[in-house]
């Protein structure tokens, strides 16, 4: 058997008794894409198999995650190299644990588990997603960095993706925006093989994706036969030569190709193939039947004589390519190293502002905005924009040598999403991924509509910054459509994530502080449409955001109840504080911006902010009770929503609901009252 064809049936067969042995996982896509994975990493691919963490090597995203063997396969016989052991990143032994705990090989490909693997995937559409992200921030940093005679950082991106990844809303809306922005550094392969989970894609799938692709402004090429290697190869050099918009190459292809009984049918996507039918399969490739994960002599060699010997070559011509951009540009240099070991630029904090004390104050969207462009100034990798929300967000950054990211300003700081929230959270984890601090904008209402992707930069800790704005019944006239009852609720309970809800512009500008040295987890800042007035930091506590939650507001002596807010309803503590005060009773205030920081604090802290001994506590935040119970204990009360909203000015809205300094008195005699000793 030739060398090419010993080598694609290695990765179909590895793959099938990976699964076999799993006794579970997706062996149909692997067999039938193969021939493609080895053309593409073989032939194609700028990337060094002993240096996966080059910063500019090609990168290639799985969408269609649960086709994990393909890329493990690939990894482990191109020798990919952990690049700080210098030992296999994927060894034989680990894909004979495909899908077992502690296994690098996991059910879908983990960001972290092993060298090669650019992101998590597996829910569908979330790798084409952010490979639109790494595209555009390859584009960017060329843009930003090449000099006209020294041209070294434009890598390309490429995708494997299945038929779900392009039925899916956020494969359109990202592949909408990769043809407008003409990223011809793309490349989606599809694989085409009319087959879903529950069968024939007849059942809900027929239109012309190629023409709906050359619509959205790409460049297609069909591939009739996966096992065409010469029609693979001319569609890669068709992208190649495309230099004017991405491409997307359909490939059609037979899942579980070479299985007698089970090629071409759904049978073969999701359930091992049996001991039987991978016998009678290999049979069909010509390969030894009773030896599991059978590795013959010459696959390795070639593959080394392939990728690896290319890639070194690359990778080493390109550091000596760096060494002399080093001596030119240094302070360039400097900040790419930066960018690429995701560390802070130097001076990132200064500039940022305080805000004087003013009872009109502003809304923590502008001043979240204006910290943003004062960062911006000495964060030049701080970059990101809104899902056409930016005069609603406070989002633009508004030096002009920003700039807006298009086809014809690759450079560009400020982005346009368009309206298209979902593929604007992948876009941010891909930009993320390739070191840019990226951050993304929408109502906080919206964050449903995006979920997914933010669900993504907590697994994966990427830390993307989204800015959501417009956060309680205090939008107003826009009515419940518009008002976040459940989202903090909602958001609080995604892991990894922190949340942060400031209550005046010292505090936005201490969370932003806090979160942009937080570089393993994402952030979002939830803000409001409506002004709050800036507390006096003389008069009450500094704005503590770092430990999440700190006594805003002390009182003379012993407390007899703790008052805990949040955002817009601080000032509706402070006022009950004045009035429980007048009627002899003494409240402390603390303000909880951020739940996660508070709960990292030590015991110690904690009880500092949140004493034991005081068990009358009143929590006031304009969303529903959920999660709060924790913080108040048995005797608490809760002051805010229970239901949606409703279309009314802010004012009447607070009233309408009971979200009110009286109804927090109140609250707060029930809570004295519980904590008596009946008699
Ligand atoms: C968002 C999302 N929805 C559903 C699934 C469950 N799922 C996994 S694969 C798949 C579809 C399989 O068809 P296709 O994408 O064509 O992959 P193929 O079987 O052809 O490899 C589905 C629905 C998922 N992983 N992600
Ligand atoms: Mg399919």
């Amino acid at each position: 058997m030739p060398l090419e064809q010993l080598t694609i049936n290695t990765i179909r067969t590895l793959s099938m008794d990976a699964v076999q042995a799993a006794n579970s996982g997706h062996p149909g896509t692997p067999m039938a894409l193969a021939p493609l994975a080895y053309v593409l990493w073989n032939e194609q691919l700028r990337f060094d198999p002993a240096r996966p963490d080059w910063p500019t090597r090609d990168r290639f995203v799985l969408s269609c995650g649960h086709a994990s063997m393909l890329l493990y396969s690939v990894l482990h016989l191109a020798g990919i190299k952990d690049p700080e052991s210098g030992s296999p990143a994927i060894s034989l032994d680990d894909i004979r644990s495909f899908r077992q705990l502690d296994s690098p090989c996991a059910g879908h490909p983990e960001l972290g588990e092993a060298a090669g693997i650019e992101m998590t995937t597996g829910p569908l559409g979330q790798g084409v997603g952010s490979s639109v992200g790494m595209a555009m921030a390859a584009k960017w940093i060329a843009a930003r960095y090449d000099r006209p005679d020294q041209q070294l950082f434009g890598n390309d991106v490429y995708v494997v993706c299945s038929d779900g990844d392009i039925m899916e809303g956020i494969g359109c809306e990202a592949a909408s925006l990769a043809g407008h922005f003409k990223l011809d550094n793309l490349c989606w392969i599809y694989d085409d093989n009319r087959i879903t989970i529950e069968g024939d894609t007849e059942l809900a799938f027929s239109e012309d994706v190629a023409a709906r692709f050359q619509s959205l402004g790409w460049h297609t090429v069909t591939v009739d036969d996966a096992n065409d290697l010469a029609a693979i190869r001319a569609a890669l050099a068709s992208f190649r030569e495309t230099s004017d918009r991405p491409t997307l190459i359909v490939l059609r292809s037979v899942i579980g190709f070479g299985s007698p009984n089970k090629a071409g049918s759904h049978s073969a996507h999701g359930a091992p193939l049996g001991e039987d039918e991978v016998a009678l399969t290999k049979q069909a490739y010509d390969w030894p039947v009773d030896e599991p994960f059978h590795l013959p002599e010459g696959v390795v060699e070639h593959l080394q004589a392939g990728i690896g010997q290319r890639g070194a070559e690359l990778s080493s011509q390109w550091d000596e390519q760096f060494a002399e951009y080093t001596e030119q540009s240094p302070l360039q240099a400097a900040e790419l190293r930066q960018i690429w070991q995701g560390e802070l630029p130097d001076n990132w904090q200064s500039g940022v502002p305080d805000f004087e004390a003013d009872e009109k104050g502003l809304a923590t969207r502008v001043s979240s905005g204006q910290v943003l462009n004062q960062l911006a100034e000495h964060y030049p990798w701080l970059l990101g924009g809104s899902a056409d929300l930016a005069p609603s967000t406070m989002t633009l950054l508004e030096d002009d040598a920003a700039g807006h990211f298009s086809a014809d300003n690759y450079g560009g700081r400020n982005l346009h999403f368009g309206i298209r929230e979902h593929a604007m959270g992948a876009i941010a984890n891909g930009m993320s991924l390739a070191g840019l601090r990226a951050y993304c904008a929408t109502f906080f209402i919206f964050t449903d509509y995006l979920r997914p992707s933010l669900r993504l930069s907590s697994i994966m800790r990427q830390p993307v910054i989204y800015v959501m704005t417009h956060d309680s019944i205090g939008l107003g006239e826009d009515g419940p459509t518009h008002q976040p009852v459940a989202q903090l609720a909602a958001c609080r309970a995604m892991p990894n994530l922190l949340v942060f809800r400031p209550a005046d512009a010292n505090e936005v500008a201490a969370s932003y502080r806090s979160l942009l040295e937080i570089c393993d987890r994402p952030s979002m800042l939830v803000l409001t449409r409506q002004n709050l007035p800036t507390l006096c930091r003389t008069t009450y506590g500094a704005a503590d955001v770092a430990r999440g939650a700190y006594l805003l507001s002390d009182c003379e002596g012993q407390p007899d109840v703790l008052l805990i807010g949040t955002g817009s309803e601080i000032s509706i503590c402070l006022e009950a504080q004045r009035q429980l005060a007048a009627e002899g009773v003494r409240a402390q205030v603390v303000s909880m911006p951020c739940w996660e920081l508070f709960d990292e604090q030590d015991q110690a802290y904690r009880e500092q902010v949140i004493p034991p001994g005081i068990t009358a506590r009143v929590a006031v935040e304009a969303g529903i009770r959920q999660g709060w119970d924790r913080y108040l204990g048995s005797n608490g009360q809760f002051v805010g929503m229970t239901g949606f909203g409703a279309s009314a000015p802010a004012g009447t809205l607070y009233e309408h609901f009971g979200i009110t300094a009286e109804k927090v008195v109140a609250a707060a005699e029930v809570a004295i009252a519980a904590g008596r000793p009946s008699s």
